[in-house]
C-alpha cells in the first residue's frame, strides 16, 4: 500500500498500517483465506487501497487526523442528526445547500440524506437499488453539487451521512449487467441457482421482508437461466460477499464515496450479507468479520469516517454490530428495539416493555454508540422485541406486539391513524407506518386537549430519543408535526407500500409557522428546540455517559437516571400519575426547586436536574 503513497503520506500510512492491516489481514484471511490466490489478491487490495488513500482530499486527511485524536467526538449531547430524502427536503443536492440555515437553527450535526445515487431506472425502492456508486442521481444533480454540499456542509459542522446499500445492488447495475451478457466474473458476485433446489432449502428457514408485495427471497431471471437470491424486491439482487471479488469492488465504492465528502456510512441491511442453508441468513458471524474489515479499512484509508450498522434485529442481536475494543465494528447502531418499545409504551399505557429493552442494553464500548430514534423512512418493525414482549405476557409476545400493530392502525378506541405494513392479518404483527403526528393522535385530534395529549405524545417519545444516551435522529417533518401523505395510493407501484406514508414532501408553510405557538407545528417545534437546548448544556447527557432505570416509578412511567445530577421523568400513560423525588432538583422547562413527591400529567416528561 505504501508503494502507492507520495512520500509525505508515508509515515502516516505506515503507522495506521502497523495496527490496522493484521487485524484486516486475519479478518479476511479467516473468510477468503483457503484460495489459492487469497494472497495475491490481498495484496491487490491493499495497492488500490494505498490509490484510495492518495486521491483522498487534503481537507478530508485533516479532518482524519483531527478525528484520530478525538476518537470519541461523536458520542457528545451537542450531536444531533436530522433524515430526508433529497427530493422532499430541498428537491435537489443544491435545494438542500439552501436548507442549511435551517438545520443549523435546530442544532443539526450530522444529516442524513436517504439513497441520492444514481438509482435503477423505474421502480427502486425509494433509491435503495443502486445502479451506480459513482454517481448522483441526476434527478437530484451532478458529483459537483455533491461536492459542493458537502464543503458547505462541513462548514457549517454538519456531517453528511449516506446510506451504502452493500447487501444488493440494482439488477442494472453494471455487475448485474454483464452477469446477464454472460460474464462469469459477475455472475460469481450474486447468488444464482440453476433449480428450485437450494431456494427451497433456503426458504425453510429464511423470513420474508416484504410478504405481500415480494414474498418469497429468490427470483427467476431468465437472462441468468437461474434463480437469483432477491431479499427484497424482485430487482434488488443480493451479493455474494463470500466471493473476494465482491468485498474488494464494495470497500474501492465506500471509499471512492468517502472521497466525495460523505462523513458517515448508513451500511444498509448488514444483517443479511451472509447466507447459511438452515438459518434465517441474518446476523451470521461471517457477516461481522466483514463489517470488521470495512471498520480496519476505514481506520487505515479514512479514520475520519463512521460506519454505521442498519441491522433491525432483537436487541441481545445489536451490541455485536458495535463490536468491542478488541475487535472494534461499526461505530454507531440503529437501536431499533428502543425505538419500537416506545412506541408500544404508548400503546399500552405501560413501560414493562421499554423498560425491559433498556435492561437488555448493554454498556457501549468506548467509540461507540447507538442511534436512538422516533420514527425514519420505514416501518416500526415490532419483531424486534419478541423477547422483552414475552416477558409478564399472559398472551404471550406474538400477541402482545400484534395489539400494539393493531392501535397503530387505529383500532377501536385508537386515536392513532397509521397503517400496517406488509400484513393483512390483525394477529400478526410485521411493521406499522405513519408519521409520528399521525400515530400519536394529532391527525385525528378533534379538540385542544386531544391536540394537546397528541403533542406531548410526540415531545415524550423525542426527549426519550434525546436524553436515553445515543446519537439522537430526528426524521424529517415530526419537528413541525407533519402528517402522513396518502398520495402513494394513487401511485400503483407504491399502493402495496405504506412506508410511502412517512415520505412527505417538507411543508413550507408549517415551517414557515415553527414560531407561531398557537399552532401544531409552532408547539412541536419549539418543544423539540427547547429540548435540544438543554440536552446541549447537559454533559449527563452524552452517549457513553451513565444511564440507571429507576424501578421505584409506577408502571406507566419511565424514570431514567442519567449519573448522579439527571433524571428524566416521563408518563405515557393518558392518566396522572405520581413519583417521590428523593433530593431536590430543578425542572429545565419551569423555576423553581422540586421536592417530595411529584405529579405528572398525562403524557407529560420533565427533565430534573439536581440541586
Ligand atoms: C432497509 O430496510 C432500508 O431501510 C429500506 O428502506 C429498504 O427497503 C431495504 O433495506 C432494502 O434496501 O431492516 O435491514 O421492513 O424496514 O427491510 C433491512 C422493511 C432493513 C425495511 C427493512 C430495512
Amino acid at each position: 500500500m505504501l508503494a502507492s503513497l507520495p512520500n509525505d503520506l508515508r509515515p502516516l500510512a505506515a503507522q495506521r498500517l502497523s495496527t490496522a492491516e493484521p487485524v484486516l489481514r486475519r479478518l479476511l484471511a479467516g473468510l477468503y483465506g483457503e484460495r489459492a490466490d487469497f494472497d495475491t489478491w490481498f495484496g491487490d487490495l491493499m495497492e488500490s487501497l494505498g490509490k484510495l488513500y492518495a486521491e483522498r482530499p487534503p481537507e478530508l486527511r485533516a479532518l482524519d487526523i483531527q478525528r484520530a485524536a478525538q476518537p470519541e467526538w461523536f458520542l457528545s449531547q451537542r450531536m444531533l442528526g436530522y433524515c430526508a430524502y433529497v427530493q422532499n427536503f430541498g428537491g435537489s443536492l443544491n435545494g438542500v445547500a439552501e436548507r442549511i440555515p435551517y438545520l443549523e437553527e435546530l442544532g443539526v450535526s450530522y444529516l442524513h440524506l436517504l439513497p441520492f445515487l444514481r438509482p435503477r431506472e423505474g421502480e427502486n425502492d425509494g433509491g435503495f437499488a443502486v445502479t451506480s456508486f459513482d454517481e448522483v442521481d441526476p434527478a437530484l444533480g451532478t458529483n459537483a453539487d455533491l461536492h459542493d454540499l458537502t464543503t458547505r456542509l462541513r462548514a457549517a459542522g454538519i456531517s453528511l451521512c449516506s446510506d451504502f446499500i452493500l447487501n444488493h445492488v440494482a439488477d442494472d447495475n453494471q455487475w448485474a449487467l454483464a452477469a446477464k451478457a454472460g460474464d462469469a466474473k459477475a455472475r460469481a458476485m450474486f447468488h444464482v441457482f440453476p433449480d428450485r433446489d437450494m431456494p427451497d432449502r433456503h426458504e425453510r428457514t429464511l423470513g420474508q421482508v416484504f410478504p405481500q408485495v415480494a414474498p418469497g427471497n429468490f427470483t427467476y431471471v431468465e437472462a441468468m437461466g437461474g434463480w437469483v437470491w432477491t431479499t427484497f424486491y424482485p430487482y434488488q439482487w443480493d451479493m455474494n460477499w463470500s466471493n473476494p471479488d465482491v468485498f474488494a469492488e464494495m470497500a474501492a465504492a465506500m471509499l471512492r464515496l468517502a472521497n466525495r465528502g460523505i462523513e458517515v456510512f448508513r451500511l444498509d441491511s448488514t444483517a443479511f450479507l451472509w447466507k447459511r442453508e438452515g438459518t434465517n441468513s441474518m446476523n451470521q458471524p461471517e457477516a461481522h468479520q466483514l463489517l470488521q474489515a470495512l471498520r480496519a479499512i476505514v481506520d487505515i484509508v479514512a479514520p475520519g469516517v463512521l460506519l454505521k450498522a442498519e441491522a433491525i434485529v432483537p436487541t441481545r442481536e445489536l451490541p455485536a454490530y458495535l463490536g468491542s475494543a478488541a475487535a472494534p465494528e461499526c461505530h454507531i447502531a440503529y437501536h431499533s428495539s428502543l425505538m419500537a418499545a416506545g412506541w408500544v409504551a404508548l400503546a399500552e399505557q405501560n413501560t414493562g416493555v421499554l423498560r425491559e429493552v433498556i435492561r437488555n442494553t448493554p454498556p457501549l464500548p468506548s467509540a461507540a454508540t447507538w442511534l436512538s430514534y422516533v420514527r425514519c423512512h420505514d416501518d416500526i418493525g415490532w419483531n424486534v422485541l419478541r423477547a422483552e414482549a414475552e416477558v409478564g405476557s399472559a398472551a404471550g409476545a406474538a400477541a402482545r406486539l400484534a395489539g400494539a400493530a393493531r392501535f397503530f392502525s387505529g383500532a377501536q378506541g385508537s386515536y392513532a391513524s397509521g397503517a400496517a405494513f406488509q400484513s393483512t392479518d390483525p394477529n400478526a404483527a410485521h411493521g406499522s407506518n405513519g408519521m409520528a403526528a399521525s400515530l400519536t393522535g394529532l391527525q385525528t385530534a378533534t379538540n385542544e386537549e386531544e391536540r394537546s395529549l397528541a403533542l406531548r405524545r410526540m415531545l415524550l417519545l423525542h426527549g426519550l430519543a434525546l436524553s436515553f444516551g445515543a446519537l439522537p435522529v430526528l426524521y424529517m417533518g415530526d419537528e413541525l408535526a407533519m402528517e402522513n401523505d396518502y398520495s402513494y395510493l394513487d401511485r400503483p407501484q407504491h399502493a402495496m407500500d405504506s412506508r410511502w406514508l412517512q415520505r412527505p414532501v417538507f411543508d413550507e408553510q408549517r415551517w414557515k409557522h415553527r414560531y407561531d405557538k398557537t399552532s401544531a407545528p409552532g408547539i412541536m417545534y419549539q418543544g423539540l428546540a427547547n429540548l435540544i437546548r438543554a440536552r446541549r448544556k447537559q454533559d449527563a447527557l452524552a452517549a457513553n455517559a451513565p444511564r440507571a432505570l429507576l424501578a421505584d416509578a409506577p408502571d406507566g412511567v419511565l424514570a431514567l437516571a442519567r449519573g448522579e445530577r439527571f433524571l428524566t421523568l416521563m408518563n405515557f400513560t393518558g392518566l396522572p400519575q405520581e413519583y417521590a423525588l428523593q433530593g431536590v432538583w430543578s425542572d429545565h422547562a419551569e423555576p423553581g426547586r422540586i421536592e417530595g413527591t411529584i405529579t405528572l400529567a398525562p403524557y407529560a416528561m420533565h427533565w430534573l436536574a439536581r440541586e
